[in-house]
């Protein structure tokens, strides 16, 4: 009883003292918390919406656009994964200005750049104690280029952040798979890194990895090589098998409409969570991370924000050969909407090219996208002057609007420092004397732009409908973003018209119907035969998954094969597998580095994807010339 008292007593002190001083007495959880076990639903919400961000993953969100520069030894190869064996001799980048990178991005209007110092090959672009595979053991410089350094160099003298993609997966490495010895490795990578190119920014580490040599499977251990990141630099977030950036689930510019930062998903390198994530039917690439039905279920929350990674090219490397394809201003401008205006972090590639220097078109693109955003964002047409607000749910907010403007974008933000909030809410304008509605949206978080048809409005007004608690805006501005035509001439999946083809064994005339919508399925690893009708000298084949649908068949190793008389067979050189499609299923373009004469050819898939016993081809054509 006496203890009651105590408490009561001691709860109205705090109670009167915080009426006296104005002090909030939220409290805030920085990146995580854990559910009482007996919360109820309501309580696990209001927890969730007071989980924030830790001051790094604070000066990251801000940062909004990123940039990622592919380069290394597949950039003189023309792959997208290599596979450890080439020789590192053919690393000769020409006219290697990592300057130039850093004026694009600067001037672009990039606050980082992360550089894939060592990719899944295992070719380290800096001077490295740790293997002989690196830029200390080739012709070029004479064994003393160092891209890391440079790239780190220009980035101080520009004043932009740096940040370092260490691939966790090596196909060089002799102890990779022997785990106590390849953990020791890696650590001793990261540690050359953290410890001599100034300051670090962000660590990447690929989630993308399969077994070493002889099928043995690492095991990582993350929590050393976390350890050895905050100990090192302690100002760098950590990314995908990290615990601060989480990878938005897939590599196409495409963040979710809804997007939590609050997430039940825990971690991909807390191995020990796996299980949760499991139970609770959650990973990267689930639709819903952060839904109240997903909360309630869950025992935990973390503040796990979303990076949109995704190249300005068709490949993460550099190709001449996609110099055609080099993403359209409007195609970029969707990508912004869809990542910064969708609460997450763009982390655009822009691989440089032989000459070590970022292509001409690229740069241009870059210029087009800075001016585009610059032009769009300089001005609000919003005309009062305090722009932050906040609502519970069912408020709304009104703010007076140049009426001789044109609008078509919102822009609003949440105060992340306070949790994120709404989850639900719609905008109306003020026209010739009536309300309309013009446009909705879902989660807000760091940034949301919402896109409206063109209007003219002389107030606007923004209803809060759904708020875990009360809403705090920090910011809301109106646009008007000049409407732009996409111009994608898609390129050509066939140098060889398909009319005469004709499949051996089945029909599998959807796999060469021009439609890759459409596709020939098979519930076995089956080869597709073709005979083409004629003889001709092939340079290439491409083979395209089924876009926008189940990639379930979709094929990761296989041996292309040709015939001129169908019997004797022809086993071609190529790489063997369509490296990175499980993750960028977009057509796969295969060059030989020699011609065959065919009329006939085969391609035998060695592995599906996930394994599965299942073949699916929705496009394959035959190319002609590089
Ligand atoms: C993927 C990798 O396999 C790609 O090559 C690329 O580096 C991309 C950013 O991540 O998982």
């Amino acid at each position: 009883m006496i203890k009651r008292i105590f408490k009561i007593f001691g709860l109205l002190i705090a109670l009167i003292m915080a009426a006296c001083t104005g002090v909030s007495r939220t409290k805030y959880y920085q990146q995580y918390a854990e559910f009482p076990a007996d919360a109820t639903i309501d309580e696990k919400i209001n927890i969730a919406s007071r989980v924030v961000p830790s001051p790094q993953q604070l000066e990251w969100q801000q940062m909004e656009l990123t940039a990622f520069l592919h380069f290394g030894i597949n950039t003189f190869t023309g792959n997208e994964w290599g596979s450890g064996q080439d020789d590192p001799n053919l690393f000769n980048p020409t006219e290697l200005d990592c300057e130039q990178w850093v004026r694009t991005l600067k001037e672009g209007g990039f606050k980082m750049a992360i550089i894939t110092a060592k990719h899944h090959d295992g070719f380290c672009l800096w001077q490295t104690a740790t293997t002989d595979y690196s830029v200390k053991n080739i012709t070029w410089r004479n064994g003393k280029g160092d891209v890391v350094r440079e790239l780190r160099d220009a980035c101080e003298k520009y004043g932009i952040k740096f940040g370092v993609y260490l691939s966790p997966w090596d196909r060089n490495a002799e102890c990779y798979g022997d785990s106590p010895a390849y953990n020791k490795f890696f650590i001793e990578q990261l540690t050359e890194l953290l410890t001599n190119y100034g300051e670090v920014h962000e660590v990447w580490f690929d989630g993308a990895c399969a077994e070493g040599p002889n099928g043995r499977k690492q095991e990582y251990d993350w929590e050393s090589i976390l350890r050895t990141i905050h100990t090192l630099q302690p100002n760098a977030v950590t990314a995908i098998m990290g615990c601060d950036v989480r990878w938005v689930g897939n590599e196409g510019g495409l963040g979710r409409e809804t997007e939590w930062s609050a997430t039940v998903l825990a971690p991909g390198s807390y191995t020990h969570k796996q299980a949760a994530n499991k139970l609770l039917g959650v990973e990267e690439m689930s639709k819903d991370l952060g839904s109240r039905d997903l909360v309630a279920k869950a025992t935990e929350i973390y503040w796990y924000p979303s990076e949109v990674d995704v190249s300005i090219r068709p490949g993460w490397f550099y190709h001449a050969e996609q110099d055609g394809e080099v993403r359209s201003l409007a195609n970029l401008v969707n990508i912004y909407y869809r990542s910064v205006g969708c609460n997450s972090v763009l982390l655009l590639n822009i691989p440089p090219d032989r000459r070590g220097l970022i292509h001409e078109t690229d740069v241009q693109r870059i210029k087009e996208l800075s001016s585009y955003l610059t032009n769009t964002f300089s001005t609000s047409a919003i005309t009062d002057e305090t722009v932050s607000w906040s609502a519970k749910s069912g408020e709304s907010h009104e703010f007076n609007v140049d009426s001789n403007r044109m609008i078509n974008t919102l822009l609003i933000q949440e105060d992340i420092t306070r949790g994120q909030h709404v989850e639900e809410f719609s905008v109306e304008a003020y026209i010739n004397g009536a309300w309309h509605h013009i446009a909705e949206g879902t989660t807000i978080g760091y940034k949301r732009l919402l896109r409206f048809t063109d209007c003219k409005a002389e107030r606007i007004r923004i209803t809060i409908h759904a708020s875990r608690g009360i809403a705090n805006i920090l910011n809301t501005g109106l646009y008007y973003a000049e409407p732009l035509d996409e111009i994608y001439i898609p390129r050509s999946l066939s140098d060889v018209n398909p009319l005469l083809w004709q499949s051996a064994g089945c029909d599998a005339s959807q796999a060469y119907d021009a439609d890759p919508t459409t596709a020939w399925q098979s519930d076995s690893l089956t080869p597709i035969t073709i005979d083409m009708g004629n003889e001709m000298e092939i340079r290439g084949f491409s083979y395209t998954p089924l876009i926008g649908g189940d990639l379930r068949g979709t094929i990761f190793k296989y041996r292309f094969y040709t015939s001129t008389d169908g019997k004797e067979w022809t086993l071609c050189n190529t790489s063997g597998e369509f490296s990175n499609i499980m993750h960028n299923p977009t057509p796969q373009f295969v060059y030989f580095n020699q011609t065959y004469t065919a009329r006939y050819f085969r391609l035998e898939p060695i592995s599906e994807i996930n394994n599965e016993m299942s073949t699916s081809v929705a496009e394959i054509g035959i190319l002609l010339h590089k």
